[in-house]
C-alpha cells in the first residue's frame, strides 16, 4: 500500500509526464507548421512516449492499491521566437523533471516503500537518456543559429533520434 505523501508525489509526477506530452506535442505541431518535417517528426513520437511515462506511473499507482488522478491538459506556454529558446525550454523542462524524480525516489526511500523505489529507477534511467538528447539536439542548434542551410540538414539528422534513444 502506497503512503499517502508517496501517492500524491506519484500524482504530482502523473501531472508532469502529462505535460511533457502537451509541451512536444506543441513543439511537433509547430515545427510541421514551420516545414521542419524531421523535428516535427521526432517531437511527435517523443510526445507519444512522454505520455506512455504517464500510463505507466497511472496503472503503478492503481496496482499498489492507491488511486491515480488524471490531470487536467495545460495549454503549453512557449516561446517559439527561435529554434534557440524552443530546445533550451525543452532541454531545461527534462532538467526539471529529473529533479522531480530524484525528489520521489528521495521520499520512496523516507518511506521505506522499496517497491515504488525499485519502479522508478526505470525513470532514473530514462531521465540520464532525455537529459543527454535534449542536451545533444541544443549543442547542435546553438552551432547552427538561425542559419537556414543548417536547420535544413538538422531537420534531416533529427529524424533518427528516436530511433537510437
Ligand atoms: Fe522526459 O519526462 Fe518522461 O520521464
Amino acid at each position: 500500500m502506497l503512503s499517502d505523501k508517496l501517492q500524491a508525489a506519484l500524482n504530482n509526477q502523473v501531472k508532469l509526464e502529462g505535460d511533457s506530452s502537451q509541451i512536444y506535442l506543441a513543439m511537433a505541431s509547430w515545427a510541421e507548421i514551420q516545414g521542419f518535417e524531421g523535428i516535427a517528426t521526432f517531437m511527435f513520437a517523443q510526445s507519444d512516449e512522454e505520455r506512455q511515462h504517464m500510463l505507466k506511473l497511472i496503472k503503478y499507482i492503481n496496482q499498489r492499491g492507491g488511486e491515480a488522478v488524471i490531470p487536467d491538459i495545460a495549454k503549453p506556454v512557449l516561446d517559439h521566437s527561435s529554434f534557440k529558446t524552443l530546445f533550451k525550454q525543452l532541454f531545461e523542462h527534462e532538467v526539471f523533471v529529473s529533479k522531480s524524480i530524484n525528489d520521489l525516489v528521495h521520499i520512496a526511500l523516507e518511506e521505506r516503500d522499496y517497491a515504488t523505489h525499485n519502479f522508478l529507477q526505470w525513470y532514473v534511467s530514462e531521465q540520464i537518456e532525455e537529459e543527454a538528447t535534449a542536451r545533444t539536439i541544443l549543442d547542435k542548434i546553438n552551432l547552427i543559429g538561425d542559419d537556414k542551410g543548417g536547420l535544413y540538414l538538422f531537420d534531416n539528422d533529427i529524424k533518427g533520434f528516436n530511433q537510437q534513444g
